[in-house]
């Protein structure tokens, strides 16, 4: 008996009945976005008609099962083949009515909605690029010349279970992006390495990025919020660590935002203009570069963290020859979290980085390294 309880408590438990139900969900997030809505709907309606046939062919069965039981007197007919037209009607009917359902009932409104989700181009009032990376996003407003990468926040103390978690555990990220409220938004997704996934289930979209593809979609948000979702395509060893965030604010916020964006001169696109620069304008930008991208693993102080990332300050990558130095932020070290970075940041970004490194903490070499120069390596490589 004992054993049976338990058995019963854990089936309870691993439904959700204990500490975690307060998470679950049984039916879709509230909507937010046209898609979603229609998608809600689709499921809705689609939930309605099946469940009414499932009802309808189970009370016909269940009928049968009655009134033709042997007691009654019933005696089961022998013939076999399709010899009378009445078996000829028992045939065709149900293959017209499977065609009619399959076609007009589920058909018609299910082409609606996929067709409503494949118009991205119409009114679209701003293009946002998303490509994913083993193990982050990058976000891009071509337009606007906004570039930036987003990446877990969550601290590693907690995925150790050496803190406690807070209340958006692996849902949350250094930089959001950040959406106007009411306009439509096109999205085109790609990736750098391997196929992940973009998903926010409170728009209704998950669109997998596909190295040397852009594939599109869209998104009309039509509530202020934070909105988070994952990547939603098993991608390596982090798949589970690079969350989407994306606040959605008013007009006003949202251009304050890019504005800012703008400002930094890390989060620019093209980076600062092709002009050689001076020791100071160089390491003054390469250290927001540095806060923006490298200082998670690097930290503040240069001095890394023992054991898992180098330190830089005193490094002989940082304070050795130029070109190793450059070829490293470039190309990465393979197989390790040190990602290459050529194909994330621009030549500029580069460039004013590495002189950064080269003069910072400790390190003292007092070179200057240009775009021209990262450019020219990128080529040889
Ligand atoms: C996700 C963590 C991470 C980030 C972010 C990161 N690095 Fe690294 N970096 C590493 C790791 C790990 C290594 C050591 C790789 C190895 O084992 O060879 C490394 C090595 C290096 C080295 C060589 C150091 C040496 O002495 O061997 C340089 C230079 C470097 N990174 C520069 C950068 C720059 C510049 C950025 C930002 C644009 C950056 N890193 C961002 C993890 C990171
Ligand atoms: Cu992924």
């Amino acid at each position: 008996m004992q054993g049976v309880k338990k058995l019963v408590l854990g089936v309870f438990a691993a439904l959700g009945f204990g500490s975690s139900w307060a998470a679950y969900n049984w039916s879709f997030p509230t909507p937010v976005t046209p898609i979603a809505h229609e998608t809600l709907h689709v499921h809705n309606l689609f939930m309605v008609i099946a469940l009414t046939l499932f009802f309808g062919v189970l009370a016909l069965m269940l009928y049968s099962f009655w009134t033709h039981r042997k007691s009654r007197g019933q005696v089961a007919s022998t013939f076999t083949g399709p010899t009378t037209r009445k078996q000829w009607l028992f045939t065709l009917a149900p293959f017209a009515f499977l065609l009619i359902l399959d076609y007009g009932v589920f058909g018609i409104p299910a082409f609606h909605a996929v067709k409503m989700y494949e118009n991205t181009k119409e009114d679209a009032e701003l293009v946002v690029k998303v490509t994913g990376n083993q193990w982050f996003w990058q976000y891009e407003f071509p337009a606007q010349g906004v570039k930036f990468t987003s990446r877990l926040s969550t601290p590693r103390e907690q995925i150790l279970n050496q803190a406690p978690k807070d209340e958006h555990y692996l849902l949350e990220v250094d930089n959001p992006l950040v959406l106007p409220v009411g306009k439509k938004i096109r999205f085109i997704t790609t990736s750098n390495d391997v196929i992940h996934s973009w998903w926010v289930p409170a728009f209704g979209v998950k669109r997998d990025a596909v190295p040397g593809f852009l594939r599109e979609f869209w998104a009309k948000v039509d509530t202020e919020g934070t909105y988070r979702g994952q990547c939603s395509e098993l991608c390596g060893k982090e798949h589970g660590f690079m969350p989407v965030v994306v606040n959605v604010v008013s007009e006003q916020e949202f251009n304050a935002w890019l504005a800012s964006k703008k400002a930094a001169p890390a989060a620019t696109a093209a980076g600062a203009s092709d002009k050689p620069l001076t020791l100071d304008e160089a390491r003054a930008h390469g250290e927001k570069v540095f806060a923006a991208n490298c200082v998670a693993c690097h930290q503040a102080t240069g001095k890394g963290i023992p054991g898992s990332f180098p330190a830089l300050d005193g490094s002989k990558v940082a304070t050795g020859p130029v070109d190793v130095h450059i070829q490293t932020v470039l190309n990465g070290r393979p197989n390790t979290a040190m990602v290459a970075f050529g194909k994330m940041l621009s030549d500029a970004d580069i460039a004013a980085v590495v002189t950064y490194e080269r003069n910072a903490w400790g390190n003292k070499t007092g070179d200057v390294v240009q775009a021209a120069k990262v450019a020219e390596l990128k080529k040889a490589h």
